[in-house]
């Protein structure tokens, strides 16, 4: 197995903008500090950049509150990438920001154009043998149809399951480890979409970790997680552990900061 699915030459990262306090959250919790959250960022960026890849840190874009959570604008594969077309109005724009730059890496982008299809980023796990969507709040069947007329011809499998209701992206709940292995809530891995993979729960009460990302050899998480940490540590895996807590007051975690991708072209 190549490992393609974790193994990256490059990166893709925006710096927070100061109107991420108007970032969207489903509920509020307060609002971020930019401060500590341009901190967390450098040290994610810094983790990522010890594996050897290399990273791009775009601007912030002030026009666009959540553009920090650069992972919803595209699916990236070794192929060519995606741009995706964000279900939350506020975010549609983003995509089209980030077009420019894929194009400066890669040979082939294509783009999720229909009026009626929706998809993000966030919603979607490339694993080694399949491409997995969760239908969403923010991510339609039109948007996975339409994503699946892209990648088929570049030899990939589409599967469209189920985001857990009151969980704004697949991904939320769930991380690949490694060729065979899901980090995943028990709650998502109850609706057996990953029949036919090794699973590891995170602890309960610590679903908020569930947003982790293997990057090279590293597992990067978020901080404050210890029983799963301890059970990732303990299989085996190199893992890091990031400051989230003001990407959390907005839903976000480890995956959605970032693009991450290997251009064959
Ligand atoms: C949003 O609601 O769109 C942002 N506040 C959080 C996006 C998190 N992205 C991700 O999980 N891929």
């Amino acid at each position: 197995m190549s490992a393609r699915s974790y193994r990256f030459t490059h990166a893709i990262t925006r710096r927070p903008a100061g109107s991420i306090v108007q970032g969207l959250r489903a509920v509020d919790t307060g609002a971020p500090s930019l401060a500590l959250m341009s901190q967390h960022h450098a040290d994610y960026v810094a983790v990522l950049r010890s594996t050897g890849a290399s990273v791009v840190e775009l601007d912030a874009l002030e026009a666009y509150p959540d553009s920090v959570f650069v992972e919803d604008t595209a699916l990236c594969l070794p192929e060519g990438a995606v741009v995706m077309r964000p279900g939350a109005p506020s975010r549609l724009g983003e995509a089209g920001e980030m077009a420019p730059h894929l194009r400066a890496l890669y040979g082939e982008v294509t783009m999720v154009t229909g009026s009626g299809s929706f998809i993000e980023g966030g919603d979607i796990l490339t694993t080694e043998t399949e491409v997995l969507v969760g239908r969403s709040a923010r991510t339609n069947t039109a948007g996975i149809a339409e994503l699946r007329g892209l990648v088929t011809p570049w030899g990939h499998k589409v599967r469209e399951v189920f985001t857990p209701p009151g969980v704004l992206h697949f991904k939320t709940d769930c991380s690949l480890l490694d060729e065979e292995t899901i980090l995943s809530t028990a709650r998502l891995d109850a609706s057996g979409c990953f029949e036919g993979y090794r699973v590891i729960h995170t602890a309960a009460g610590e679903e908020a970790c569930a947003n982790s990302i293997r990057f090279n050899d590293l597992v990067l998480m978020p901080a404050g997680f210890a029983r799963t940490r301890d059970v990732l540590v303990k299989a085996g895996y190199a893992v890091r552990e990031i400051g989230n807590s003001e990407c959390a007051k907005l839903d976000g975690g480890m995956s959605c900061l970032s693009l991450r991708f290997t251009p064959s072209s």
